[in-house]
């Protein structure tokens, strides 16, 4: 992604703030334990306006700044500290870097931002930051509105800065959706690298190694989210992270994983047997589950709408499959109006997806679900979760399938990001019987 990508948004939004100013701290660096910290990763919003990833950063947008409408505050040039932690961009070369109007070092933000905030009655200013920024945000406030009576100038107002970056965010460019892509094959190449080399004996956290390893060495920077791999009674938690046990045989494995490059996320999930083949009651339910995700995807189109229409449409599947199969008894219509199909379908058919995996912007607009745009990336993840409950015929309990794709709607057919990560079950068996085969080869 190119400088002027980030130029252009901050553009769009200096247009779009009227009479205020806004403030984008980027994310503050976490601590672990003791004295390390988290892998860094720089806040969503900051990033998507400035492409700039070191921390102690912060922009200032003002259209009614005489001369500097943008402004980039960085950590400086410091010898001693980039021999440790590694090079930092300066003052100049932050400026340079982004095409902002001006930058200066972090340790003027106290002293100038009130140069900014003066120009305008209304800040944009996200209190969901960090509480140190929220202070001393507060703070100017204060002052201002104890000085007030006697001198104009500062905010009166506070707004979330949400809606005007998250409707941005929401329709992605040519170059963000060319770096999802990319994250997506990352990830298929993951997945695919799961099932060659998964076998039975081993644990949760191995198959999540594998997953983990094909991302870093495809260049991915991390992953997205922390991956789950179930399997065994795990595979009915949700978002079950522990992933510490033996995956039990002849269970299914579920794992939902995908790489972050350059800040975009890839979310996918695939579900698969440790023995290599599906037992009749899995490929019974995967099945349901697969068409539900096909149903959902072919609709991904302009004018549809995702938490109704699309979402509607993949839990009846879901539900006729379970009618079908005798897990559930009674009428269809009558399971979908009291949702008492809850306990097998747990969650809605998916989300945006972006620099977050659940990423920003509205579901809802004008009181009710708004349709889906070009340029919007949802996820399609139907999933059918059947658990080890005594009224569970023996042979169905621990069944559990989630399967994900990501979602480009264009104008006309949806673009599926992940359409070479493979699905259909007779696929999955292929490909993990030829891992099987490779392997013995190689011991041979
Ligand atoms: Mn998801």
């Amino acid at each position: 992604m190119t400088s002027h990508e980030h130029a252009e948004r901050r553009r769009r939004v200096l247009e779009a703030m009227g009479d205020a100013v806004a403030v984008f701290p980027g994310a503050p660096p976490r601590i672990r334990s003791n004295d390390s910290e988290y892998e860094y990763r720089q806040d969503s919003d900051f990033y998507y306006l400035t492409g700039f990833d070191e921390p102690e950063s912060v922009l200032v947008l003002a259209p009614r700044h005489p001369s500097v409408r943008s402004a980039l505050f960085v950590r400086p040039h410091d010898p001693e500290r980039e021999q440790w932690e590694g090079r930092r961009a300066g003052v100049e070369g932050a400026r340079l870097a982004t095409g902002v109007d001006a930058a200066y070092p972090i340790f003027e933000l106290q002293e100038r931002l009130g140069e900014f905030l003066e120009t305008a009655p209304r800040l944009y200013y996200s209190f969901a930051n960090e509480y140190h920024f929220n202070e001393m945000i507060e703070s100017f406030v204060r002052r201002y509105r104890t000085r007030r009576a006697r001198q104009e100038g500062g905010p009166l107002e506070v707004v979330d800065p949400c809606l005007l970056v998250h409707e941005m965010r929401l329709i992605k460019s040519a170059a963000e959706v060319a770096t999802l892509r990319a994250a997506v094959a990352i990830t298929g190449a993951a997945h695919v690298a799961a099932m060659r080399h998964a076998r039975p004996g081993m644990h949760e956290y191995e198959v999540a190694a594998i997953v983990a390893y094909e991302c870093a060495r495809r260049g991915a920077q991390a992953q997205a989210y922390p991956s789950i791999v179930a399997s065994g009674a795990n595979l009915t938690t949700i978002h079950y992270r522990a992933k510490r046990d033996l995956i039990p045989d002849g269970s299914l494995v579920l794992v939902d994983a995908g790489a972050e490059l350059d800040y975009y996320c890839a979310d996918i999930t695939r579900t698969w047997p440790i023995r290599g083949r599906f037992s009749p009651e899995q490929r019974a339910i995967y099945e349901i589950v697969l068409a539900a995700n096909r149903a959902a995807i072919e609709m991904c189109r302009p004018g549809r709408v995702f938490n109704t229409e699309i979402n509607d449409a993949s839990i009846r599947i879901l539900v006729e499959g379970l009618l079908d199969l005798g897990l559930l008894t009674g009428s269809l219509d009558e399971h979908i109006e009291k949702e008492t199909h809850k306990r097998f379908t747990q969650h809605r058919v998916g989300h945006w997806l972006g620099l977050d995996t659940h990423d920003v912007g509205s579901y809802r607009r004008n009181g009710t679900w708004r349709p889906l745009e070009p340029g919007m990336v949802v996820t399609i993840e139907p999933g059918l979760y059947v658990g080890d409950q005594p009224d569970i015929p023996e042979r169905f309990r621990n069944i559990a399938v989630r399967i994900e794709d990501d979602v480009l709607v264009t104008a006309g057919a949806p673009d599926v990001l992940s359409v070479d990560i493979p699905k259909d079950a007779a696929d999955i068996e292929r490909i993990m019987a030829e891992g099987r085969s490779a392997a013995r080869e190689l011991i041979a």
